[in-house]
């Protein structure tokens, strides 16, 4: 086994190897690099909508007779089998500490067609790069291969929900003491034309217009009627202030489908925090 030397910096620094590495071999010059290639890429399902999921699963090989160091697959959507600049990354890659000589391996990763993929049929690419980019990949044109199949990627039909900004009735910026109950008024939508369950928006109170665990869940809930297609739904619940929040300024922040109960094409955009001035509580 001819060990390249900065190969075996790296095989040195992860604590491997270094029982089987003979002392005294000189570097050869040939396979003095790591030639990391993908041998082949699963075939993925043939329909999904924009933001669904599916796995990939791809075999990556070290062909040298050297080791190789850290690398990173990605996949991609490509509208032919050749990787392209303009193919489309997908969420998600698979890290693989090391590579043995001639040792293969099979990654395998659950990937998100992005909420704005455009239609059609594509092909799933996946590409393997060394992290250190110091060290050569001697042939570049065996990192990346493509499924034989293509997945057709079509419109979503699922519902987008969000909630606007609440606000305390009447809206009139006095002081809300501790233990008081207030009325509070929220706004929840669906984006898209298509139907959305029954949900539940909830209102927490925040120090900051972001939605963290840090955040307090106020008691009281919006229950938000089934959506047929696009529209908005205003409602109002009473709620209070706990008697354990410390007085101080704060965000309500109104989150949609809080409950989990409808599938949405994002989920992540469920939350909005009041834009106007914060609420103040006052101790009792
Ligand atoms: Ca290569
Ligand atoms: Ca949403
Ligand atoms: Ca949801």
């Amino acid at each position: 086994m001819r060990i390249a030397p900065r190969t075996l910096t790296v095989a040195l620094a992860m604590g491997v190897g270094v029982a089987v590495v003979p002392l005294g071999i000189a570097p050869a010059a040939a396979d003095e690099f790591a030639d990391l290639a993908v041998t082949a890429v699963s075939d993925p399902p043939q329909l999904r909508q924009q933001g669904e999921i599916f796995t990939v699963s791809a075999v990556v090989a070290n062909v040298a007779d050297v080791a190789a160091g850290p690398s990173t697959t990605r996949y991609y959507l490509s509208r032919d089998q050749t990787p392209l600049g303009g193919d489309r990354q997908l969420n998600g890659a698979s890290s693989v500490p090391s590579f043995g000589p001639n040792q293969t391996r099979t990654v395998t990763r659950q990937v998100t067609v992005p909420t704005n993929m455009g239609y059609g049929d594509f092909f799933i690419v996946a590409c393997v790069t060394i992290d250190d980019l110091q060290i050569g990949d001697p042939d570049g044109t065996n990192n990346c291969a493509a499924s034989a199949t293509t997945v057709q990627i079509v419109q979503s039909t699922r519902p987008d929900l969000k909630a606007y900004a609440a606000m305390p009735t009447p809206p009139d910026g006095r002081p809300l003491v501790i233990g008081e109950r207030f009325t509070v008024q929220a706004t929840t939508g669906n984006s898209r034309n298509f139907p959305a369950g029954a949900s539940v928006t909830r209102i927490y109170l925040s120090t900051d217009q972001f939605r963290d665990g840090a955040d307090r869940l106020l008691p009281g809930r919006l229950k938000v009627l089934a959506f047929d297609k696009r529209g908005d739904q205003h409602g109002t619940t009473t709620t209070g202030i706990p008697r354990d929040v410390a007085p101080g300024a704060y965000y309500l922040i109104s989150c949609a489908d809080d409950l989990f109960q409808v599938l949405e094409l994002q989920e992540n955009n469920n939350c909005q925090p009041a834009t106007g001035p914060t609420i103040q509580v006052v101790g009792g």
